[in-house]
């Protein structure tokens, strides 16, 4: 993930768990979902379902009453103080951050997600963490594996808690992330199938915390700001579960423990070598025998961070057919061509979506219509001539290739510039 140095754009999430928090019981009480429960060896697993209301909203609104200087008013239901500073953002259920996932593993997680952003741009929430073995259309990278959810309309997910660990949930269209619409998710297991049991005293709900970095504007005003005025690219503040303050943790003081997870943002083989670093001097490197691997009981993560000038090499098991965004995680790298599709099978072995999964895409008159046109049987009999060119054909063709592909025609657009543009990307993948 690694989104320390952007704006809001880049999110830096760190999960620790502790099991003493200053006042944590005054976030919203997702914590008390039914399937936020202790799990149990040889339970039956749960539908766990969740309503995220997505929508514009803002800092210190009526709801907080005296916030921020009457600080037990920050607490209240539906208010979001941020870092003091009043801008407008975007919230699921009002929350910062939004909802806590908290299942078991196996559970099957369905969340309504209802957008109702004004109007304005469409959606998709990203499962960071989650497999999505058999339910890669579930994996919800807007123009790649669905439609942007357009405002006033819903999508609903469902899939399987399928890995065990400490996620997270965020918008994976436009700049949403940065201006509020992401969560924690965590993946729970028995304490007897749990490696890490013995590291914990209290392994609860309420011990996540999320740490984001956040601006005092729309992510927007920063993002092209940085591009087109010269705007600084650093975040304004750093938040800790969306309260500006500091959190007190303690460490083995009788029945209290700091157990941290940072699974994000740890390097496994880094090795910076300069302020920029091409493939070619990987390459040398590691036929020189310069790059070391641990092949047995690696650490598993779905970020690594790369250093800069340098180069991290990374090794996964493509075991998993569907459409995979390889991306960079800081929001202005992406935006500058650090990104790629990685496709895992032939079409025929990714999972099918359901018959009325929804399309997106072009659109222009079909042949047909065109031909009435030209008959005159169109409105008013004046179609223009178009001829049977080879233009109509292609657009023919076009409208079969997407009937038949899970990609929509732009999504295969996204797809080939975002390959073409990651050359520059200094991250040496090495599928071994
Ligand atoms: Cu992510």
């Amino acid at each position: 993930m690694g989104e320390i140095n952007g704006s809001s754009l880049c999110l830096l999430v760190f999960f620790f768990t502790a099991s003493y928090l200053c006042q944590a019981n005054r976030y919203p009480d997702y914590t008390k979902h039914p399937c936020a429960r202790r799990c149990v060896v040889g339970e039956r697993p749960r539908t766990c379902e969740y309503d995220f209301i997505q929508e514009y909203y803002f800092v210190l609104t009526k709801a907080c009453y005296d916030c921020p200087f009457n600080a037990t008013d920050c607490y209240r239901p539906h208010c979001v103080s941020g870092n003091g500073v009043r801008r407008a953002i975007m919230t699921v259920n009002r929350m910062l951050p939004g909802p806590a996932i908290h299942v078991c593993h196996n559970d099957t997680i369905v969340v309504n997600a209802k957008n109702r952003m004004e109007g304005e741009e469409g959606t998709a929430i990203h499962w960071h963490g989650i497999f999505h073995h058999d339910s890669q259309i579930m994996d919800g990278v807007s123009m790649l594996t669905q439609c942007p959810i357009p405002a006033y309309t819903s999508f609903q997910y469902r899939f399987k808690a399928e890995n065990t660990g400490t996620h997270f949930w965020h918008s994976h269209a436009g700049s949403q992330r940065a201006n509020g619409v992401f969560g924690s998710l965590v993946v729970h297991q028995p304490d007897s199938t749990n490696p890490h049991a013995a590291l914990y005293q209290h392994d609860l709900p309420e011990h996540t915390i999320v740490v984001h970095d956040w601006l005092k504007t729309l992510a927007m005003n920063k993002f092209e700001g940085h591009y087109l005025a010269g705007y600084s690219d650093e975040p304004h503040s750093m938040l800790i579960n969306g309260y500006f303050e500091s959190v007190h943790l303690t460490r083995d003081t009788g029945d209290s423990s700091i157990r941290a997870l940072m699974n994000q943002c740890q390097c496994v083989f880094c090795l910076q070598l300069g302020e920029s670093t091409s493939l070619e001097e990987v390459k040398a490197l590691d036929a020189a025998g310069g790059i070391s691997r641990k092949l047995s009981g690696a650490v598993a993560k779905d970020t690594v961070t790369v250093p800069d000038g340098g180069y991290t090499v990374i090794r996964f098991v493509a075991d998993n057919p569907g459409f995979g965004f390889l991306h960079c995680h800081v929001k202005f790298h992406l935006s500058l061509g650090m990104g790629l599709i990685i496709q895992v099978g032939k079409p025929h072995e990714m999972p099918k979506p359901p018959n009325n999964w929804p399309k997106c895409g072009d659109w222009k008159y079909p042949r047909e219509d065109k031909n009435n046109e030209r008959e005159g049987k169109g409105n008013g009999g004046e179609g223009k001539a178009t001829g049977k060119d080879g233009g109509e054909k292609k657009s023919d063709v076009e409208t079969e290739k997407q009937k038949k592909s899970p990609l929509t025609n732009e999504a295969h657009g996204v797809a080939i510039t975002k390959a073409l543009t990651s050359i520059v990307f200094l991250v040496t993948l090495m599928i071994l």
